[in-house]
């Protein structure tokens, strides 16, 4: 069958040296590191919405990139033609996994019932695709967020009836999800918030997320889907305050609702940077807190200040994050999804591919540099001597509770204590980071 990316052979890994604009130079999908391939490590995978379904348009104009499935015809014919080119992207780039919105792989109904029936007819067709391809879906999820009736949210809305339209489609979701064989499904909270508090009542508001939420992972249990659910914190956009703010304010909701070892994250780099923090930030708090689940890969434009969705090329900032990954015990059942989309003048097919080998080996090279990091143990030696006096018996014993406020002060006056500055070693660290990052990778 052929498709816009028929033409392209698939991207092998050449290495470093290699001079073919389409190969992968750091990608080398079965090399072991760190005891396992890194294509486990890193599971990386595809957004139907971005490389399928997206248009190009902007705020400020229409649509750049035509693509055969977007011009007139049955609809259920167009997203057939779509889905036979994913399968082709997927073939082009032999990468593991993908991911979809029910939106983007099927047309909308007139009706809910019509919406289902159209779901449903293209999840047929993805498992048929999927019977004679390798590529897996890492997660499915709902698109409540586009349709005008999802204007003031979904679970959030103050229409009981958009509550009920969105937990019927996400039920269904989920049951394709789990026939699909997807490894987690995942709820961005698209317009869960508010553009004015004037007009909203937040405490309703947190209250229906919160029960939306639990039916969620109650279903997940009726059905026996293995998956992990993830929440994906954004601080704005859409709405000007998200309730999902940052993987913090995720993790709060999740205990005020009892749901803390159910539902884990979804980070997403432009996201971290919105919300004013680090993409190794929010990677780190998760880490930290026991929530990590899955990653969307791409980075925003500092210039710009909005959810611009680019394929991420900045060696430093994922290497830090790869750290933080590998520290946090890896990805597990979560991978590294391309939330990333061409620019609106880069609308040719070989665009599509040029940005994902770029992603791919960008994210592939700077796990290798977190990898040799660890192992070469300096950076990490340095730390653990910065917090050697928790590991003495004097601080142990501060951290395990048997004191109090007062059995404290009496211990601090009669050791005489005289603590001196000792240097944070920030420019030591950079240098050392800087060596291994750009030059040891190989
Ligand atoms: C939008 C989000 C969205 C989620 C899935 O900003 O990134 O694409 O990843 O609904
Ligand atoms: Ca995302
Ligand atoms: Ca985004």
């Amino acid at each position: 069958m052929n498709s816009i990316f028929s033409q392209f052979n698939t991207v092998k890994y050449e290495g470093p040296t290699s001079d073919n604009a389409l190969a992968y130079r750091w990608y080398d999908a079965d090399r072991i590191v760190l005891g396992k391939a890194l294509k486990e490590h890193l599971r990386f995978a595809v957004a139907y919405w971005h490389s399928l379904a997206m248009t190009g348009s902007d705020p400020f104009g229409g649509s750049t990139l035509a693509r055969p499935w977007m011009g007139a015809g049955d609809p259920i014919e167009l997203a057939k033609i779509k889905a036979d080119a994913a399968f082709d992207l997927f073939r082009v780039l032999d990468l593991p996994f993908f991911c979809w919105h029910d939106a983007d792989i099927a047309p909308n109904g007139e009706t809910l019932a019509e919406t289902l029936k159209n779901f449903h007819t293209m999840v047929d067709y993805l498992e048929q695709k999927m019977s004679s391809h390798s590529t897996r879906l890492l997660w499915g999820t709902a698109n409540l967020f586009s349709h005008p009736r999802f204007m003031a949210g979904a679970s959030t809305n103050p229409d009981p009836e958009v509550f009920l339209w969105s937990a019927a489609t996400v039920k269904n979701c989920m049951d394709a999800t789990k026939r699909l064989g997807g490894s987690n499904y995942v709820l961005w909270g698209g317009r869960e918030g508010y553009e004015t508090l004037l007009n909203t009542d937040m405490k309703q508001e947190l209250e229906q997320m919160g029960r939306f939420l639990t039916l969620v992972v109650e279903y997940k249990h009726k059905i026996g889907f293995e998956g992990q659910i993830l929440i994906e914190p954004k601080p704005k956009e859409p709405t000007s305050h998200q309730y999902d703010f940052d993987v913090a304010t995720v993790y709060g909701f999740l205990k005020r609702f009892g749901l803390e070892n159910e539902v884990r994250v979804n980070i997403e780099a432009n996201h971290a940077t919105l919300a004013g923090h680090s993409f190794e930030h929010e990677i780190a708090t998760a880490g930290g807190l026991g929530i990590l689940g899955s990653l969307d890969i791409n980075r925003g434009d500092a210039l710009l200040g909005w959810d611009t969705d680019q394929f991420p090329n900045d060696l430093w900032t994922m290497t830090m994050s790869m750290y933080h990954v590998i520290k946090a015990g890896g990805l597990g059942q979560g991978g590294c999804n391309f939330d990333a989309k061409v620019r609106r003048q880069s609308f040719t097919p070989d665009d599509m591919v040029h940005a994902h080998v770029g992603g791919v080996d960008l994210c592939a090279r700077a796990f290798l540099a977190a990898a040799k990091l660890i192992e070469d143990g300096k950076y990490d030696a340095l730390l653990s001597e910065r917090y050697a006096g928790w590991k003495s018996e004097r601080g142990a014993k501060l951290l395990s509770g048997e004191l109090s406020l007062d059995a404290i002060e009496t211990l601090a006056l009669k050791d005489e204590l005289n603590p001196q500055p000792r240097s944070g070693r920030q420019e030591a660290i950079e240098n050392l980071l800087a060596r291994s990052i750009y030059t040891d990778a190989v």
